[in-house]
């Protein structure tokens, strides 16, 4: 079975930005792959946070991968900070990463220009981030598109090592899901739904109320005009609601556009708001049932740092010996 990684940072709460572009491929990709789906702990600290809304973090999202269906039973749910190799094959690799190619990184830049006092580790992210896809010998990692950059990074200190030392890494590819891999915010479809927006009114949150799912619909951004049509150049704001649906709905935003022909923007808006509701209902219910049981959530996360530390134990092993480390 191919095998298939990916990660979320817990510095925030997840949005359905986070869940359509990443969370939900990964429940649907778990049936034919072997998922590991990582907490991302030591990329959250590349920027300042507070050690008890971190913990808290951590462990939301972790409840919400389970509460959105990755099941623990067929996939590896684990905490990057609980699998050492991470940060040792990370710092192997900065001694072979050119500096040139992490400056030109957009992420690096625009993250370093959100923050007062900008440390070492934000700049070396990328870095953290192909181990973390090389220890397992990744065929595929399935993000939004704002981190494609990165993947190229991986690929290409993969073919550097395995080149100057002889086959060790899996070339992984990326996968973008087409339709979903930019979600805009509500509030400015110019930009990407983010978790560090200004206003919580950018994003939907998977644990807002129906009553915030309903009223963030309604207060929405849209475009000039009455139509629904799905116009990625004309009508951006209305185009990102259409494919929000369509993503939760099935289907595609075309299909969207014939249903609501001759409907009003407010219409659509209130039946997206209801289709939301309907649709992270049973996932918060899960939540809940999960946040009432945290001795389960804790076994699944050992038991998953357990998986995880034998498999990138046995290739961090492989990478020391070929550097001609004496191990
Ligand atoms: P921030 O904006 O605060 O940096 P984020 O919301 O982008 O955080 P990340 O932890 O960086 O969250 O991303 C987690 C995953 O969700 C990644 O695979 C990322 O590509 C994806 N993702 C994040 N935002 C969106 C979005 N607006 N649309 C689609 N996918 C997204
Ligand atoms: N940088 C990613 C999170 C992340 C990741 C990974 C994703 C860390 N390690 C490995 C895929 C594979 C982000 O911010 N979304």
């Amino acid at each position: 079975m191919k095998i298939l990684l990916s990660g979320i940072q817990p510095s925030g709460i997840l949005h359905i930005g986070n869940y359509l572009g990443a969370i939900k491929q990964w429940t649907e990709l778990q049936k034919d792959f072997q998922l590991f789906a990582m907490i991302a702990d030591l990329h959250a600290i590349t920027v300042p946070q507070k050690p008890d809304e971190l913990r808290q973090n951590i462990l939301n999202t972790t409840m919400l991968y389970i509460a959105a269906g990755i099941d623990p039973q067929k996939s590896t749910i684990f905490i990057q900070s609980h699998v050492p190799a991470h940060a040792e094959l990370g710092w192997i690799l900065n001694t072979m990463t050119p500096l040139g190619d992490l400056e030109r990184m957009t992420q690096f830049k625009d993250k370093k220009e959100k923050q007062s006092e900008v440390f070492a580790g934000l700049f070396n992210y990328p870095v953290l981030m192909a181990a973390d896809i090389l220890l397992y010998q990744t065929d595929v990692v399935p993000v939004g598109e704002d981190q494609q950059q990165h993947i190229e990074l991986t690929r290409s200190l993969a073919k550097r090592f395995n080149n100057k030392f002889g086959e060790t890494f899996k070339i992984p590819e990326g996968f973008i899901p087409p339709q979903t891999a930019r979600i805009m915010g509500l509030d400015d479809p110019t930009k990407k739904m983010s978790k560090s927006a200004a206003s919580a009114n950018n994003y939907i949150a998977l644990l807002d109320t129906p009553d915030e799912i309903r009223r963030k619909v309604k207060i929405a951004v849209t475009d000039s005009g009455k139509e629904i049509v799905y116009d990625e150049e004309e009508k951006p704001a209305i185009a990102n609601l259409m494919r929000i649906f369509a993503a939760f709905a099935g289907g595609e935003p075309d299909d969207i556009e014939k249903q609501y022909q001759g409907k009003s923007y407010s219409d659509f808006k209130r039946d997206l708001g209801e289709l939301l509701v309907e649709k992270l209902t049973p996932l918060q219910q899960r939540y809940q049932e999960l946040s009432e049981d945290p001795e389960s959530v804790m076994d699944i996360l050992r038991k998953g740092a357990d998986h995880a530390n034998k498999i990138a134990q046995k290739t961090l092993h492989k990478a020391q010996q070929k550097i001609g480390f004496l191990v």
